[in-house]
């Protein structure tokens, strides 16, 4: 197959599934084509069958914003056309479902019939797409989607519990590479982090409000009140200044580490003890996934998709949105327990094995298939 993937090229999760699907699928011999405004973060090395197609967006002083979308729109006629496509995944519906939608309906006019299957990832729905500036949009060009996706049972409810979709939404959940992220000795990372022996916490996001980054302060505040241990801070984003700040005012600067945006996270997974995700919301949450492929445990909130991967005194502890103590007490209960905490580590990483790569990338060929064979039948 020759398939057109559209996504965000920056370290959020979405951009992260979509280069990881496109990279999978061109080792299993389809062809791929990456469009974006920015070769996408893990496009990392050379892959046989993988092309990257820049949308570049002439800037003019008419525009306070040069238009991406008109861009993106075009050069996805352009890709199909001259690489002749025949299916385009697009990740992330704000504004690449509506994109994708001009191109179909631009190509049609060329007589060319070009699917194109939305992946939904979360924040376009549950934060972004809500929002009355971009809901109508979304509603249409998910309706107008040859094929629906959505990460996790939890975003498939709530995107039926807010917009009026008409199209059956499949849920194939997010995947991780477990040849990458897996156990594996990092001796002297561990005594130059913990040189005493200190447990290790870890987190991983964007650093937007909607991950609750205090919250991972004031949860290693409380672990650090009990027993000696250090925090990594993986990612940047907005809240960062104030993270800094709390860890000034809390005196845990000696202890803590901000690490900024840092590709090979699995190096770090890999000397850690557990992983903090106490997110308001979350469609999925790929980098707790990913941690517990490492062997590490979560401490998370029981929000959106979480309890669909972190089970619940057995691979980590879920809490409610905001319950420091709880979360905090969680943590303690594991890292005061050798016995558990080995016991959780090595569920862990039994439990991600459902979620290995392996395993869902025929479920995404399968429906690319039952796309294009349901367009064959309505033609
Ligand atoms: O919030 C992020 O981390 C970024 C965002 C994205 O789309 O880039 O992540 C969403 O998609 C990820 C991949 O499917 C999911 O693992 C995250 O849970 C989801 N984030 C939220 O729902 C807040």
């Amino acid at each position: 197959m020759k398939i057109g993937i559209v996504c965000y090229p920056t370290y959020g999760g979405s951009g992260v599934v979509a280069t990881e699907l496109g990279k999978a699928l061109a080792q299993k011999g389809h062809q791929v084509h990456f469009i974006s405004y920015r070769a996408p973060a893990r496009l990392d090395s050379f892959v046989e069958n993988v092309f990257y197609h820049e949308v570049s967006f002439a800037d003019y002083p008419l525009f306070e914003r040069a238009p991406y979308e008109t861009a993106l729109s075009s050069k996805i006629v352009d890709v199909a056309k001259f690489e002749q496509l025949d299916l385009l995944h697009v990740h992330y519906a704000i504004p690449h479902a509506a994109t994708a939608y001009m191109a179909k309906q631009i190509l049609k006019t060329h007589g060319i019939h070009l699917p194109y299957i939305t992946t939904l990832h979360g924040t376009d729905i549950t934060l972004v797409g809500k929002d009355a500036t971009y809901a109508p949009v979304v509603t249409f060009s998910v309706n107008q989607s040859d094929g629906v996706t959505a990460v996790s049972q939890s975003l498939k409810d709530e995107t039926y519990q807010n917009f009026p979709i008409t199209r059956e939404i499949e849920v194939i959940p997010n995947f991780v590479d477990m040849n990458r992220f897996r156990k594996a000795k990092k001796e002297h990372f561990k005594i130059a982090i913990a040189p005493a022996g200190e447990k290790i916490l870890i987190h991983a996001s964007n650093f937007r409000k909607v991950k609750r980054p205090e919250d991972v302060v004031k949860v290693f505040k409380k672990v650090h009140d009990e027993i000696p241990a250090k925090l990594l801070l993986v990612g940047d984003g907005p809240e960062r200044q104030n993270m800094e700040q709390l860890c000034r005012d809390l005196n845990l600067m000696d202890d803590v580490r901000f690490l900024g945006k840092l590709d090979p996270v699995e190096e770090l997974l890999a000397v850690s003890d557990l992983f903090l995700m106490p997110s308001e919301t979350e469609s999925f949450g790929l980098a707790a996934l990913e941690a517990m492929a490492c062997h590490v445990p979560v401490i998370s909130t029981n929000t959106g998709g979480i309890p669909e991967i972190v089970v619940n005194g057995q691979t980590g502890f879920m809490s409610n949105v905001g319950d420091i103590d709880s979360m905090a007490g969680n943590a303690l209960m594991l890292l005061n327990n050798e016995n558990m905490l080995n016991q959780f580590k090595n569920q862990a990483a039994e439990h991600a094995r459902q979620f290995d790569l392996i395993k869902v990338l025929p479920k995404y060929e399968a429906y690319y298939e039952k796309v294009l064979q349901q367009g064959l039948v309505d033609a």
